[in-house]
Formats: C-alpha cells, sequence, structure tokens
C-alpha cells in the first residue's frame, strides 16, 4: 500500500490542504509514497510555529540540547538498517552506499551533541583595568533548511544537526525526489523528544515552499545546497533581508594523476570517486587529470574496469552502481553525452541509456568515460552522473592549470608519491578539500565541508568545528567591574603614562 503523508508541523503530522505528489523507486518505477504541496499559508504555519518554539528552544541549556541530539542518534543506529534501504529504494544509491548516508547522520548527531559541551568562546585582555572582554555564540532564530536528493538523509542531518545544537529551530524542505526520506528522519528526530515545533517538515516546490521560507521575515538564515542557479537565486533573495545563508552548489572535481602515482590505489579511487552514487555527489569525480607518461595506461585500465562495473537494482549487495535518480536526471545526462558526441570528445565507453529487462523500469546509464580536450563542455561544465571526462596534462603545472581553470571549487585530489607535489597541490588547488592519494569523495562528519569560487560564494562551512557559523552570530562582551567609567582608546594614555 502507498503510505500518504502529510505535514509535520507544531509536532504533529497534518493533512495538507495542496495537490499531492508521488515518490517513486528510480530503479524499478515502483511508487513509494505521496506528499502533500504545501500550499503558502501551511508553510507560514510552519513558521510561525518554530518561531513560538525558537523562544523556549533558545534558553534550553546547549548541553541538554545535546542530549536530546544523543538520543537522535542512538535511534538512528537502531535504524540503520531500515534507513539505509528507505535511502536506496528512493534515491537509487547501493546499499553499501545507503548505509554509509545513515552512518552518516548517526556520526554527524554524534559530533553535533558534543558539540553542546563545547561551543567554545573567547576571552580577551581588556587594554583597561577591572574590565573583562569575551565572546560567545547566540543562535540566529528559525531557519530553513533547502536540502537535494543525493545524500537524502545525511544532508538534512548536517544542517538540521547544526541548527539544533546551536538553539534553532527549523522548517525543513526537502528535494520532491526524496521526501520519504526526509518523513523517515523526521519521525526520529519526533521519537527522540524535541520539543513540538523546533521541527518541521514542508514538502512542495520550490517556488512556493522554497522561495516562500527565504522570502519570510521570521526565518533568519538558509542552508541550502543544490546546483549553482538555484544557489545564486537564493543567494540574492537572502541578501535583500540581510540575512545569513549557507551555500553548497556544485563541483567538477579533479583527480590529478602523477607520473609516479600508484597506479592501482588510482584506479580504486578513480572508480569509487567517478562512479560511487553514480557520479551524483557534489564531490565526485568528474574529470580524471593524468601526466602524459602514464596517461595511456591509465586510459586502457579505466576502461577495463568501467566496462565489469555491475549495473542493476541498488538493493543487491553484488551490484556496483545503481540508477541516476530521476527521469530528468537521466535525460540531463544523456543530454551531457550528446554534447560531448557533438563535440568531437572521444567516447572511450558507455555513453547510453541502459535497455532492456528490468533496465527499462529505472534510469540506468551505463558508465561512461570521454577523452576531452580541455577547453571542451564536458571538461568544464558540472554533469552530476556517471560520466568521466579524462585530461591530459603535460606535467605538474599544466595539471594544475587544468584543476582549477573551472569555475566551481569544491574538492580535489592528487595521487603521488611525491612530497612535493602533494605539498604544492595542498596548497595550489582552488578547491575548499583536497585529498592526497583519495578520490575527491568521503568527507568525515568532524572536518568542515564546503567550497570556494561558484561552489560556495559565503565563508560558511558544513560540519566540523565551523558547522555552527550558519546559525549562529557572535556577541561581544565587556565587563566592567572598575565601578567608574573608562574609556578606551581615551584613558588608556593615561594609565601608559602613570
Ligand atoms: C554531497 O555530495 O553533497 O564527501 C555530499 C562525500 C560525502 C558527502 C557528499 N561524505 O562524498
Amino acid at each position: 500500500m502507498v503510505q500518504e503523508y502529510g505535514l509535520f508541523i507544531g509536532g504533529k503530522w497534518r493533512k495538507s490542504e495542496g495537490k499531492r505528489f508521488e515518490t517513486h523507486n528510480p530503479a524499478t518505477g515502483e511508487t513509494l509514497a505521496t506528499f502533500p504541496l504545501a500550499t503558502k499559508e501551511e508553510l507560514n504555519e510552519s513558521v510561525r510555529h518554530a518561531k513560538g518554539a525558537f523562544e523556549r528552544w533558545k534558553k534550553t541549556p546547549a548541553p541538554r540540547r545535546g542530549e536530546l541530539l544523543l538520543e537522535a542518534a542512538r535511534i538512528f543506529r537502531r535504524k540503520k538498517e531500515e534507513l539505509a534501504r528507505t535511502v536506496t529504494t528512493e534515491m537509487g544509491k547501493v546499499i553499501a552506499e545507503g548505509r554509509g548516508d545513515v552512518q552518516e547522520v548517526i556520526d554527524f548527531y554524534e559530533y553535533a551533541a558534543g558539540e553542546g559541551r563545547r561551543m567554545f568562546g573567547e576571552t580577551v585582555p581588556s587594554e583597561l583595568p577591572n574590565k573583562m572582554c569575551l565572546t560567545t555564540r547566540l543562535p540566529v532564530g528559525p531557519v530553513g533548511l533547502i536540502t537535494p536528493w543525493n545524500f537524502p538523509m545525511a544532508i538534512p542531518a548536517w544542517k538540521s544537526g547544526a541548527a539544533l545544537i546551536a538553539g534553532c529551530s527549523f522548517v525543513l524542505k526537502p528535494s520532491s525526489l526524496t521526501p520519504l526520506c526526509a518523513a523517515r528522519f523526521v519521525e526520529v528526530l519526533d521519537e527522540a523528544g524535541f520539543p513540538a515545533g523546533v521541527v518541521n517538515l514542508v514538502t512542495g516546490t520550490g517556488s512556493v515552499v522554497g522561495d516562500g521560507l527565504v522570502a519570510h521575515p521570521d526565518i533568519r538564515a538558509i542552508s541550502f545546497t543544490g546546483g549553482v542557479d538555484t544557489g545564486k537565486h537564493v543567494y540574492e533573495s537572502a541578501a535583500k533581508k540581510m540575512i545569513k545563508v549557507g551555500l553548497e552548489l556544485g563541483g567538477k572535481n579533479p583527480i590529478i594523476a602523477m607520473d609516479d602515482a600508484n597506479l592501482e590505489l588510482l584506479m580504486d579511487g578513480v572508480m569509487f570517486g567517478a562512479f560511487g552514487t553514480a557520479g551524483q555527489r557534489c564531490t565526485a569525480a568528474s574529470r580524471l587529470i593524468v601526466h602524459q607518461k602514464i596517461y595511456d595506461d591509465v586510459v586502457d585500465e579505466l576502461v577495463e574496469r568501467a566496462e565489469k562495473l555491475r549495473i542493476g537494482n541498488p538493493i543487491d549487495e553484488k551490484t556496483d552502481m545503481g540508477p541516476v535518480a530521476s527521469a530528468d536526471q537521466q535525460k540531463k545526462v544523456l543530454e551531457y553525452i550528446d554534447i560531448g558526441k557533438k563535440e568531437d570528445d572521444k567516447l572511450l565507453t558507455g555513453g547510453a541509456k541502459l535497455t532492456g529487462g528490468s533496465y527499462d523500469r529505472g534510469f540506468f546509464i551505463s558508465p561512461t568515460v570521454f577523452a576531452v580536450d580541455r577547453k571542451k563542455r564536458l571538461a568544464l561544465e558540472e554533469i552530476f552522473g556517471p560520466v568521466l571526462s579524462v585530461l591530459k596534462a603535460k606535467d605538474y603545472e599544466d595539471a594544475v592549470a587544468i584543476a582549477n581553470s573551472v569555475k566551481y571549487g569544491l574538492s580535489s585530489s592528487i595521487y603521488t608519491n611525491d612530497l612535493r607535489w602533494a605539498f604544492r597541490a595542498m596548497h595550489e588547488l582552488e578547491a575548499g578539500i583536497t585529498y592526497v592519494n583519495a578520490p575527491t569523495i568521503g568527507a568525515e562528519v568532524q572536518l568542515p565541508f564546503g567550497g570556494t569560487k561558484e561552489t560556495g560564494p559565503t565563508d560558511t562551512r558544513e560540519a566540523g568545528s565551523t558547522a555552527l557559523e550558519e546559525f549562529t552570530y557572535w556577541k561581544t562582551v565587556y565587563v566592567d567591574y572598575s565601578g567608574r567609567l573608562q574609556r578606551a582608546q581615551i584613558d588608556t594614555e593615561k594609565l601608559a603614562g602613570s
């Protein structure tokens, strides 16, 4: 039976006045559940609840807030397998990665829970006697979280975990491709016992719910992960309100393969980086930049390995790569494959929709590798699918110049055994993340995650010790216990002379 979900507002699942949409399994076409397209009034209602709850939640001591996050982490751990199956069934990543998605939720909720007992500020000496100066973080208010389908539990967890521990209430608007994952996620938070109104889930369109959240006067920060075009739109609207905005946008992440690289290690990394999650990670390795000396060997090995991948239903443990997430996604990736063919990029393997038998029910594309010239669209634009562009570089400098020639700057990687190349790459690659001898994917939650250039123009970073930045502002406090007026910059001169 197809389950009908409502909206989660003010601690209750509620019916909606809006029309409904379905969510499907991208491997089989099966309908999984239906969800409301929330109306503007319903969105406003959710913000009203978030606002009311914020007043109490911000006064709850942060270590107490942390206990609830820890309780949620325990429930996520207990339900890991069931939730992983929901991720795989609704989004299409292979089950091992579905488990990884949920593990990232557990990891981050545990990490954020601990932050409740840290959240460090600074104490700084005053220039005047009997005066103390310190900084402390305060929550910005109710926030809006707009999340994508590719990590349908992990990304809502990064955003909500940081918001909650900071003392913010939130309204989550998930991608319309993965509302079931979001609903299951919110069910756990409800079970963990967050006060009514702190956690709200509103499904619906980008124009009503997404835009409505960004523009709502009571929403004080927006955290958005998704495409660059939508990200720019969110950034502009948020700027009009002068609110905080965290943006994690696209990537065209390079792996540089130097001529001294361990080839076996390199190939393992490239396969995982390029075809893991069917290439649908912001961090996916979509360019392999190879030193000319090893280019032919790398290309041969790559084609051989890509052709051995088992493509099929991602719930089957033996499957290496599942479908892409939707018909639109499949169309977009196939359009890029056509662009490659039209621009005379050399198709080395794949390059087609998979058809016949059970493939016809889902959105399958064969793992695709193109040899691409550095100025071509396939070398520069994000594809978000199982398509890898291989480029040839003359030497280290040339490889880095190619790597930095795109508008994005999320993740990057270099395979080399030479410390000099490795250390130079750490400094010279224009990206928020650089891996040495590992692929571009696989960020851990206790470190900052984010990019530079058009990947994320703001200075926020998700996860790690920086996660709080998106949801807090700094308060600087001066306490003068001298009992008289002491004027900074003025009375200090007297002191120096006395
Ligand atoms: C994303 O693709 O938006 O580093 C997130 C990784 C994962 C997170 C990716 N831990 O690949």
